[in-house]
């Protein structure tokens, strides 16, 4: 049996292989007492932070040297501390913050909080951390691909793919609720001869103006995304006829007042607009062709103009 064996010999024996094992972890761990003053800082905490322990034991948690922040930035050793909680509440919990090294530059590491007892009292708390950087690189590209998947590159709004889940939660919501809602197929008026007369990078800025009008007038809780070519459809929640209307022609008013900047001057475009409020028995395609049927009776009216149903 090694010298290092707890069961080689009396309690200080057993003690010292305990704090032997604890030193050579990867992981950082660190022990606070009840006014989080740091007793205890392991191998794996001055590796991780690089701060050795004879930096670190007897300073304050709350000095707030590692200035422990959340993902949205909110410092926690000052504020929202998880050691702090965890002596108050007695419970464990776990987190996903950024310490910062001594070096200057931010560690996203996984802290893992317990408390330690003594008699049924919280005598202080064991932090355990380890470095994140892979999770939370995963977890960016993650996001960053969620967001690709449903935004569309050139106007920068939702596309037709997010559009469609949206369309289908709000019919499936409405099936719960009184709540009304309406749909509005947008659509550029004589688009072709923009490209055709000033080419199609014009075209382009002239979509993107377009999305981004629309996405000014629109309420945060509505959703608006390009369905495909010159062809914009807006969900807006918390609508009735009068209200669709309203909306509609907003849009509408906004986008031919909107200015497309070119070299010899700026040039506006006009919309179609059509809507229709949903109903009890309208499925995501019927509400659809419902409101493009709307948006094709505004195209024959002669066009920049709106129609609801
Ligand atoms: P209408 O008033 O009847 O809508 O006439 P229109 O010329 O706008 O006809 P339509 O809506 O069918 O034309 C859409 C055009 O949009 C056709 C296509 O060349 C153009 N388009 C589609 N996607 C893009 C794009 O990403 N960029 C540019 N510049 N043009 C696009
Ligand atoms: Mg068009």
């Amino acid at each position: 049996m090694s010298n290092d064996s707890p069961h080689a010999g009396c309690a200080s024996e057993d003690t010292q292989f305990y704090k032997r094992l604890l030193d050579r972890l990867n992981d950082g761990v660190y022990f606070v007492d009840h006014e989080r003053r740091i007793t205890y800082w392991n191998e794996g905490a001055a590796k991780l932070t690089g701060f050795a322990a004879e930096e670190a034991m007897g300073r304050y948690c709350h000095d707030d040297f590692l200035c422990h922040v959340d993902r949205s930035g909110e410092r926690l050793c000052t504020n929202k501390c998880p050691l702090s909680t965890t002596i108050t509440d007695g419970q464990s919990r776990e987190a996903f913050v950024f310490l910062r090294h001594k070096d200057g530059h931010r560690v996203p590491v996984h802290v893992r909080v317990a408390p330690i007892y003594e008699h049924s009292r919280v005598i202080g708390a064991v932090e355990i951390f380890n470095d994140n950087s892979d999770r939370e690189s995963v977890q960016c590209r993650a996001e960053h691909l969620q967001k690709l998947a449903f935004l569309d590159p050139l106007t920068q709004v939702a596309n037709r793919r997010y559009l469609e889940i949206r369309l289908q939660s709000a019919i499936q919501e409405f099936a719960l609720s009184v709540d009304p809602f309406g749909l509005l197929i947008i659509d550029v008026d004589k688009f072709k001869a923009i490209n055709d007369q000033h080419g199609h990078d014009v075209g382009d800025g002239a979509l993107t103006i377009v999305a981004r009008t629309l996405k000014g007038i629109l309420r945060p809780d509505d959703v608006v995304g390009r369905w495909g070519g010159d062809e914009f459809v807006a969900i807006v929640n918390h609508a009735n006829l009068q209200t669709l209307t309203l909306v509609g022609e907003r849009c509408r008013l906004l986008v031919s007042q909107a200015r497309i900047a070119r070299p010899s001057g700026a040039l506006s475009v006009t919309l179609s607009v059509g809507g229709a409020v949903a109903q009890t028995d309208d499925t995501a395609d019927s509400l659809l062709q419902r409101a493009d049927r709307m948006m094709c009776a505004s195209k024959a009216k002669g066009r920049n103009s709106t129609s609801v149903e």
